[in-house]
């Protein structure tokens, strides 16, 4: 068994949870913020059997898509000048961040 976990954007996180459901397999949804932009993403837990990994791969790479974002970084101030001037600078953001691990032990009680 493997565990799949998937770092998407907000914005594909709905249609992605109703896909899987709808193939029965079962999904855990945690709210997660980016170490880098500090916002928002999710992160989905999939635990699935070996010969699954490569389906919900094709899912998820179905589904999610890569977008750019516009984040406001300040710019260091320069003669003389102690103010920082926010500048926008685009980052692109992928459609998805996907680990697949091993399952050591799996139960359900
Ligand atoms: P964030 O850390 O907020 O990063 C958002 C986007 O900012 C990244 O998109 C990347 O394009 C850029 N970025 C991140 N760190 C950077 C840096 N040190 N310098 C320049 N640009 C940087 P993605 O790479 O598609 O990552 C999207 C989200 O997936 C990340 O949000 C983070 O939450 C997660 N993630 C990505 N790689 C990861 C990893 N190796 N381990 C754990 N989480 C990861």
């Amino acid at each position: 068994m493997k565990m799949i976990i998937a770092i998407i954007q907000n914005a594909d996180e709905q249609l992605l949870i109703e896909t899987l459901n709808q193939k029965e397999y079962s999904v855990t949804k945690l709210a997660t913020t980016g170490g880098f932009l500090k916002i928002g993403n999710t992160t989905l837990l999939i635990g699935v059997e070996d010969t699954e990994v490569e389906k919900v791969l094709e899912i998820i790479r179905g589904i999610c898509q890569p977008r750019e974002e516009l984040v406001t970084t300040p710019v260091a101030p320069a003669f003389g000048n102690d103010i920082y001037t926010p500048y926008p600078v685009e980052v692109r953001i992928g459609g998805a961040t996907i680990f697949v691990m091993d399952v050591e032990h799996f139960e359900k009680i």
